[in-house]
């Protein structure tokens, strides 16, 4: 299909829905229909899809739509396993694929492994989602994105899309558009979306009391005091990565029914899920080993410039952190890149101040509009201390 027929089906199918668009298509939505509120634009590579998950997760009374490049997809194929985990009903993800990158204003010789016999869809299947669809073609995709936005279940649409550069000069835009301003527009206009009537009703979280630790491995009586400080302080998601200093409270979070809990493929993709959740209305905390920081400083930095509210429980810090020789990488990059990114870091140094620091850490988080970080030295989780 043509470019121009590409954005002529969107534009007709997409209705209310709120959408986030990848960098490099996001030039050709913008230009073509620009609808203020309704899209996100840029909204980073391999980032889309897992911010519209999350906010799909959030707001299950709305559909939401990620479009994103064949290469921005290649890029996601970790955060793809994770929305196979889970499958959202409400989630419709759309691949423009050109096979290439960055055909806008360049040679657009420069192609991805799309053009090289990888199967886009083939890795959708892969990762366990069901409706997969795979088209060359405009009306064959018109009938598969009108079927995706009236049924329920995760829907995968690999679009393939003709390398035709003179088609993305279909109107001029007025002005450049303005990375925060789109935000807190496309954020607006998500909060004031209300449920429509025949839709499910959204339950306010209220955390169930903690489960009493059943366990006797080191840390269960230490994960248990800081998860039950976690639950206290509002936050209603928690994000996660397995590792082994926050394990407890990980596998507490997933016990308790009244906890949103996420086990992401990386870190990185976690924070674009949390990013979306806070877009939604939620409060997400990421509770990850320093390593996942070093893993998202741009997905943090997205957030940052988009205004979005999210505490960062990591584990390992520079001066406290290390006790084996493996954990230096982790004190390498958790705090000096949470510094680098003027993001504010308290040192939970004792366990008697958890409450206290989480439920400030959560109310920076929210007022600054904006990350803030929580760092859990590895002793903190000695349960015969008195930390
Ligand atoms: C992490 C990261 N690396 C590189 C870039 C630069 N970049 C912006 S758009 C783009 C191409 C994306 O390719 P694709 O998703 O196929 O979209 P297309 O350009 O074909 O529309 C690149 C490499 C970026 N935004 N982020
Ligand atoms: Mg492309």
């Amino acid at each position: 299909m043509r470019p121009t027929e590409f954005l002529e089906v969107f534009s007709r199918h997409r209705g209310d829905s709120p959408t986030m668009v990848a960098s490099g298509v996001s030039g050709a939505v913008w230009r073509h229909e620009h609808i203020p509120g309704k899209t996100l634009y840029n909204s980073g590579m391999s980032y889309t899809v897992p911010a519209c998950f999350g906010l799909a997760l959030a707001r299950p009374d709305l559909k939401v739509i990620a479009i994103e490049g064949d290469g921005s997809f290649l890029m996601g194929l970790a955060g793809l396993a994770t929305v196979g985990r889970y499958k959202p009903p409400n989630l419709v993800h759309i691949v423009y694929n050109n096979k290439t990158y960055l055909p806008t204003g360049t040679s657009g010789e420069l192609t991805s492994a799309a053009a090289h016999g990888a199967d886009l869809a083939g890795f959708a299947r892969a990762a366990s989602l069901e409706r997969v669809w795979d088209t060359e073609d405009a009306a064959e995709f018109d009938a598969m994105l009108a079927d995706a936005m009236r049924t329920s279940g995760t829907s995968v649409i690999v679009a393939t899309v003709e390398l035709e550069r003179e088609s993305w000069d279909l109107k001029a835009p007025t002005r450049a558009l303005d990375r925060v301003e789109n935000a807190f527009e496309f954020q607006t206009n998500v909060r004031d979306s209300t449920p429509p009537t025949s839709g499910p009703v959204i339950e306010p979280k209220v955390p169930a009391p903690v489960p009493e630790v059943e366990r006797k491995e080191p840390g269960w009586r230490a994960g248990a005091e800081l998860y039950q400080a976690l639950c206290k302080s509002g936050v209603d998601s928690v994000i996660y990565l397995p590792e082994g200093v926050l394990y407890p409270m990980q596998v507490l979070a997933e016990r308790d029914p009244a906890m949103r809990t996420i086990c992401c493929s990386r870190e990185d993709e976690g924070v674009a899920i949390a990013g979306g959740i806070a877009v939604g209305g939620g409060v997400p905390a990421l509770v990850v080993e320093g390593t996942g920081i070093g893993m998202s400083a741009l997905a943090l930095a997205s957030l940052i410039v988009r205004g979005r509210p999210l505490v960062i429980i990591s584990s390992h810090s520079r001066v406290l952190g290390v006790r084996t020789p493996w954990n230096d990488q982790a004190a390498m990059v958790n705090e000096p890149v949470l510094d680098a990114l003027g993001i504010p870091v308290t040192v939970l140094e004792d366990r008697s101040r958890a409450d206290l620091i989480m439920r400030e850490t959560v109310r920076s988080a929210r007022i600054f509009r904006k990350p803030a970080a929580i760092v859990i030295p590895p002793y903190l989780m000695d349960d015969e201390s008195d930390h």
